[in-house]
Order: C-alpha cells, then structure tokens, then sequence
C-alpha cells in the first residue's frame, strides 16, 4: 500500500476488498468530493430516486454478496435512511452506510450550517443505535484503524456499520504503512469441544431430532455445509419465513416453513413433538413464530447462532457456527432412520383458464411453474410475502423478503440491488400496489442502468393486509395504471392482467423480453388474499383489537 493514501481512497480499497462493487446513494454537497473520489475509482456509483431506494438496494446487495454500501449527504439523506438501516440491522444485512458530513474545520464556532438537525453529532447518535459499529472519520491518526474496527464488524456480525465523512478530511493522508486489520476469529476451542460433545450426545439420545435451518446460514453462506451436514446425519430439516430457500425445498429432508400454527398442521406437530429442536444461525420473529402460536421449548434446544450459543438453559461463549457445523460432522453423532416424515408438496401443474379473473391462489399456482434457477423471488411484505411463503422453491432460487422488520417498499429497490450484485439473476419482484406506490419510481433508477427485474404488482386496490384487521378508507390507495410506466420512463414492458390467460401471456412475453423491465399490473379482488395471510390474520387479528 502507498505510504500517503487518502482516506477515502483508503475506505475505497477496503469496501473493495470486501467484494463491493457498487456504492448506491444520492449525492449532496457533503459527499461530492467522495464521490467524485469513487468515480475515479472501481467502484461504480448507482444513483438513485431516493436515498430509501439506495438504502433498501444496498441492503438486498449485501445479502447477496456480503457487504453492500450506501453513500448519502449528511441529515437529508442520512437520516432517509435511518429505516432502512434499521431493517439490516434487525435482518442481519451487512450495509456500510457512508455519510458526507460538514468538515471538522467548518464545525469551530458552532455554525447553523445547512442540512444540521441539533448538534453535529445528532446524526450520529442516531446511527450509534441502528449499527453493530459507527465512526466519524476525524483524525487522520486513527482513521485507517477505525475504517478496519467498523468494517470487521460488519462482517463478523453481518449488521450494519455507519461511517461520517467530514469533507476537509477525506483527502488527508492516513497513517503510512497501515496494514489492514485481519477479518477472522476462530472459536474458542475448549468451548467450542464442549458445546459440539453436549449437542452430540443430546442428539444421539434424542428420539426425533430436527433442525431448523435460520437465516444466519444464507448471510454466512453455509448452504453448502447445511446440505453435507442433514444428508451426512440424514436429518428432518425444516426453514424459517426469514430463511425462506436456504434449502431447496424439494431435498428429500425438507420438511417445510416452520411458523407455528400459520404453517402447514404437519410441520408443526413433527417439529414441536421433537425432544431435541437445533436451531442454526435462527433469530425466531413473532412472524417466525406464527404470531405466538409456535411452542418451542428451550428445555429441549440447542440454539447456534453468530452471537449466541445455547444448550437447553446455559451458554456458551465465543463459538462460531460454521465451526459448530463441522464440529458435528465429527462428533460421532449416529445417522438417524427418520422415516417417513412431512414433505411439501410439488406444486400442481397450471392450465389457464380463459376468461377467468386471476385469483391470489391461482396467481402463485401459476408463478410456482415460472421459477428457475436464474430467478430470485424479492417478494414485498405485504400478501406478496404471506403467498410466497407458499411458492416452492427448487434447488438455488433464492428468495428475499424483509421477513421480521417488514419495511413496505423494499421489493422493487431490491431488485436494482440484487441484479447488479449478480447479473445473471433475474429478479421476479411481487409487491403491493400501496407498497409499489411509495418506492416504485426506482423503476427509473433500473432503466438508467438498463436492468431487466420482472415486476408482479399485486393490485388489490390498497392496503389488504390491513383490511382485515382493521378496514376503514385509510386502507385505500389510488388506483394507478402500472402496466402504462413504461411510458412515463420510455422503457420497459407493461401489462394488464385481468384473467388468467392474459397472466400466462404476460409471464411469457416478460420472460422473452430481455432488453428492459417488465411490470405485471395483476388486478385481484380487493377481498381476495392468501391461504397464508387468513392464518397470519388470525392470530394477529386478536391482538389488534
Ligand atoms: C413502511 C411501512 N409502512 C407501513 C407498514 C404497515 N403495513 C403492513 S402491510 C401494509 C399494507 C400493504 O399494502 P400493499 O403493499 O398494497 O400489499 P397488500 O397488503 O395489499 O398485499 C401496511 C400498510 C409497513 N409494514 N411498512
Ligand atoms: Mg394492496
């Protein structure tokens, strides 16, 4: 490394190293000289509509390819995307949100410059709460060591991190000769040994184990070692909604979304009357949990997780999962007979009818049969999420859902992230129409970079997971003509879809169109909704009222 570099480029070769190869944001005149540094750099920046937008397709980047990055003006874009850190946070996304900031040399004498909310460090403060680590780059001495501490953070925790940018300073030189901190840090190999020997022995004594296979192992990227793990120990695996493909679903051991009384009846019985339930890299929601319906007994868990590790009542400290993973391989844990046990069922084959209006159950009845291994499934949390929980996931599709923050509006801004973290991905987005209609201009952000998402608007003419908790016209939203945006952006495809052939139609025409994206305006009964969002309803609705 070159004795003298500056500190943004410093930050530049370390978001690098760590695989980013887009910075997305909105630029400001706190952040000029930074993107300007990124420019003449590998890094490309995507600017976007909105700093959400930017903040949720960073975040759907970094699930993909393990560190994403967002790049923002101080106060005005920053704290746009306060939420959308908030859900990587609680999702375990690993985005470096980066904020230009007022230079230190303009801060004497406390000015009212523009963009400030109280002090300077309100902006901080706000991300100290949001981030496993947050710094603001103001000396030159130690900024180099405080760009390692917060991005080793990120990707040992796989949570956010904030770095603030004073703009006098990120042309400064660092300290010479710096060497990058290392990343790695192993188990602590007597706890490790302990906790492997204690779950050996709790599985082999147990009469029905199973595992629930959590969302920690796809931003880990353990999917490989889970498959070698449950075939080599042939072990009954279920997922969570927040780890949703983690294994492809028709792997002999699947035995289904977990969720508690929202899920399938078979699922529930086979996991909640095991005697021995390991938990690996699983943070479980009240979603996860079908709202306080699922019962699962620590008395009876080993929990894994980056953070924690449980057996039954007691802990242990600093062990890593992947590490617990081989542990088990070798811990002379005895290959288990389950016998028959639950299975998802393959999806029935489709025939449009014509002249049918398309229903919810038939809409994802038909996309089940539309999904390969080059689609990822972004699927929005409204019933585009409830029903996709349902679609059957063969081998690597991925599907991404904010599954516990449950932030409206990340599906669409999702797909811009996801195609540029890996371009031979074709995203299938399924999102609200009230939820298209508060992030859905970054349509404009995907036609400027010539991106080709496949967009499914579930048009149900407002808020439908609402209704049935609580109606009332605020649940309303105006009905817009989405299949006619293409117009409005000079790109793209749009279709109307009333019944169930012109879906088929419009899903084969999309899929044949490569050159732009393409948006389904699917027009459902405002009453209609998934089998899944009735049960979800249920349960929630008590709680509502
Ligand atoms: C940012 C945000 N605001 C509000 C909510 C509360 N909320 C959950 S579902 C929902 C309705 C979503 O409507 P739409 O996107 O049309 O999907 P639908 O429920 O109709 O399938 C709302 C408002 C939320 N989850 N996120
Ligand atoms: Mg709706």
């Amino acid at each position: 490394m070159d004795d003298g570099q500056s500190i943004a480029r410093y930050l530049i070769e370390r978001l690098h190293a760590g695989g980013v190869r887009h910075v997305f944001g909105v630029p400001g005149d706190y952040v000029l000289s930074f993107l300007h540094e990124l420019e003449q750099s590998p890094l490309q920046v995507i600017n976007t509509c909105d700093e959400q937008g930017a903040g949720f397709a960073a975040d759907a980047y970094a699930r993909l390819r393990g560190l994403g990055a967002v790049c923002v003006t101080y106060c005005v874009g920053g704290l746009k995307v306060a939420n959308t850190t908030a859900q990587a946070f609680a999702e375990k996304s690993p985005v470096v949100v980066i904020s230009g900031a007022p230079g230190t040399g303009e801060r004497v004498k406390n000015p009212l410059l523009h963009h400030r909310v109280r002090d300077f460090d309100t902006q901080l403060k706000v991300f100290e709460q949001l981030t496993v680590a947050a710094t603001v780059l103001n000396d030159p001495q130690t900024a180099f060591r405080e760009i390692d501490r917060v991005l080793t953070a990120a990707l040992r925790y796989k949570r956010p991190v904030y770095i603030e940018l004073p703009r006098d300073i990120i042309g400064a030189p660092g300290l010479p000769a710096h060497t990058p901190a290392a990343v790695e840090e192993g188990s602590d190999p007597e706890a490790l040994r302990e906790a492997v020997q204690e779950a050996a022995r709790m599985i082999n004594a147990a009469r029905q184990p199973v595992l629930i296979a959590g969302v920690e192992l796809h931003r880990f990227g353990l999917q490989v070692e889970l498959v070698h793990l449950i075939e080599t120990l042939n072990m009954p695996t279920a997922a969570s909604i927040q780890s949703k493909s983690v294994l492809a679903e028709q792997h002999p051991l699947f035995l289904g979304i977990y969720e508690g009384a929202m899920g399938y009846e078979d699922v529930r019985a086979y996991v909640e009357s095991s005697d021995c339930v390991i938990l690996l890299g699983a943070f479980m929601s009240d979603i996860d949990l079908g709202i306080d319906t699922a019962r699962l007994d620590q008395g009876r868990s080993i929990s894994v997780t980056s953070e924690k590790t449980s057996i039954r009542y007691h802990n242990y400290d600093n062990i890593r999962l992947d590490e617990f993973m081989s542990g088990l391989l070798v811990a002379g844990i005895g290959r288990r007979n389950p016998g028959t046990i639950p299975h998802p069922a393959p999806p029935a084959p489709f025939t449009a009818v014509h002249g049918q209006p398309v229903t919810v159950r038939r809409l994802f009845q038909r996309l089940n049969s539309f999904l390969d291994d080059a689609t990822v499934v972004i699927a929005d949390p409204g019933d585009a999420m409830f029903a996709g929980v349902d679609l059957f996931i063969q081998s690597r599709t991925e599907f991404l859902s904010p599954a516990y923050y449950a932030a409206l509006g990340f599906a669409v801004p999702a797909s811009l992230g996801v195609q540029l973290a890996n371009p031979k991905l074709r995203p299938l987005v399924l999102v609200g129409d009230g939820a298209f209609q508060m992030t859905g201009m970054e349509l404009s952000t995907i036609a400027r970079f010539k991106l080709n998402p496949i967009i499914v608007v579930l048009n149900n003419r407002g808020y439908g997971t609402e209704r049935p908790l609580q109606d009332g016209a605020f649940n309303d939203v105006l009905l817009w003509r989405f299949s006619r945006i293409p117009e409005i952006l000079g790109a793209g495809k749009g279709f109307d879809v009333h019944t169930e052939d012109e879906l088929d139609a419009a899903l084969h025409a999309a899929r044949a169109y490569v050159d732009g994206f393409s948006i389904l305006d699917v027009h459902l009964d405002p009453k209609d909704c998934s089998a899944a969002l009735q049960r979800m309803t249920a349960s929630l609705g008590k709680r509502v009222r």
